[in-house]
């Protein structure tokens, strides 16, 4: 898997085992004691994670290298706050329902942050925080939710190979193409190198 990043370039990243209790999706829901996931784990899962500088992402040469070799040629800046976009409870919500996309995610964090939840290879939800500077890339095909924490704010370029589609396929996914492409060279792989 030689496009995956390497251990150093996801080791900026916080990740644990998420608790699924009652509370209000924006706090960590971390266990007592917390339950830490190393960074490799998220990249067996197929999750990249750069950290770039935020405060310059005009002509950033480590994001033009990265938009180059990826193959992204569409971005654009989102906002997600209370009064920063249209029907915010509704994509709030819908942001944190279990989906898929048949490309990839892409999001850079410009200021702001929040939490991504993903399924681990035995369906346990992994969560991560994503702040300013991360780049993150969540594969095609992989389960996840997100949500912001409690400063209830994010802004993040997003990025796209080609023309952007920001369809969310809500579980159950599984009969499409960029499902079993996932659980046959990500999940799958693994299971067999056990
Ligand atoms: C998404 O698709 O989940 C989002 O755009 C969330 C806000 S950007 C981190
Ligand atoms: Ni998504």
């Amino acid at each position: 898997m030689s496009e995956m990043a390497s251990d150093s370039e996801l080791a900026c990243v916080e990740a644990w085992y998420y608790n699924p209790s009652g509370e209000d999706s924006r706090l960590p829901h971390q266990y007592d004691p917390n339950r830490p996931v190393p960074p490799h784990h998220l990249t067996e899962l197929g999750v990249l994670i750069w950290e770039l500088d935020a405060d310059h992402y005009d002509n950033n040469p480590q994001l033009e290298k990265i938009k180059k070799d990826r193959g992204y040629n569409y971005s654009d800046i989102v906002t997600v706050a209370p009064g920063m976009m249209e029907d915010y409870d509704a994509k709030i919500k819908h942001f944190f329902t279990e989906h898929l996309h048949a490309q990839e995610e892409i999001r850079f964090v410009l200021e702001g942050g929040g939490y991504f939840d993903v399924r681990d290879y035995d369906e346990t939800w992994i969560r991560f925080r994503i702040r300013k500077g991360h780049l993150i890339v969540l594969p095609p095909g992989m389960y996840h939710r997100f949500t912001l924490d409690t400063n209830n704010y994010v802004k993040a370029m997003r990025l796209f190979m080609g023309l952007p589609c920001w369809t969310q396929h809500q579980r159950p996914a599984d009969d499409m193409e960029a499902r079993r492409t996932y659980i046959a060279k990500v999940l799958n792989n693994s299971i067999a190198a056990q």
